[in-house]
């Protein structure tokens, strides 16, 4: 059965992972999911994508699908009856944030949350400092969030999906730190999203893949 399934590398806590498992949920994509821990990748992932990274699709014709924004669009295409493709693509304010999100929000997060591996690798980096500059990308979509209830209007689109899971992990860092931001409608973007049925459905917890095990279906 497997044979003929598309395969989803994946890594539960990885929110590049999870913005791929939003859609494929949403698109009722039917696949494989191989739970991959990131010290140790399966070999299989490295020779389907040398790169390394998760998420990976891999298509019954083995064609690979590497990028998670790229796996959301692929899956979407079958299947979108929130339509979150289309009104996400035709709204440059949207796609915007999400190239910001990829780009200077999580590199500030990333080295407000991992400051140390930063300073070993001998960049100069101060925590507190990358937190308030990551903070502009919050403030900004507080004030979208203040006049609507998602970034995609009355609905969520494909950049509420690809973001959020970006605000998780920020927001995980010091989470008191973050409810106590002057940031209110973000916080209730966020809470909304992690007590949704939606998020709960894509963060099972599983064991890391073994090429003997019997697959498992996703979603
Ligand atoms: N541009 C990639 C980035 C994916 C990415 O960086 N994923 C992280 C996990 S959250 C990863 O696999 N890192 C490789 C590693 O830590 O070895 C995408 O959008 O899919």
């Amino acid at each position: 059965m497997s044979e003929t399934l598309p395969i989803l590398y994946s890594f539960r806590r990885c929110p590049y992972a999870m913005r791929a498992r939003l859609a494929i949920k949403e698109a009722g994509f039917s696949c494989e999911l191989r739970e991959i821990v990131l010290r140790d990748k399966a070999a299989e992932l490295l020779e389907a994508s040398p790169k390394g990274t998760v998420p990976v699709l891999v298509l019954p014709d083995q064609t690979i699908v590497e990028e998670s924004l790229e796996i959301m669009a692929h899956v979407l295409r079958q299947h979108d009856s929130e339509n979150w493709l289309a009104r996400g693509q035709e709204d440059p304010v949207a796609m915007a944030l999400i190239s910001e999100n990829d780009s200077s929000f999580k590199a500030h997060l990333d080295r407000a949350k991992y400051a140390e591996r930063f300073k070993r690798k001998g960049e100069e980096v101060d925590p507190i400092k990358e937190r308030a500059s990551a903070m502009r990308f919050i403030n900004k979509l507080d004030k979208i969030l203040s006049k609507q209830d998602f970034l995609g209007g009355e609905q969520p689109h494909l950049a509420d999906m690809a973001i959020l899971p970006f605000v998780r992990q920020f927001a995980h860092i010091d989470i008191a730190w973050f409810r106590a931001q002057p940031v209110t409608h973000v916080i209730s973007w966020l809470d909304a999203f992690l007590c949704s049925p939606r998020f709960k459905s894509i963060m099972t917890k599983y064991d890391k893949w073994q090429p003997e095990q019997p697959p498992i279906l996703f979603p």
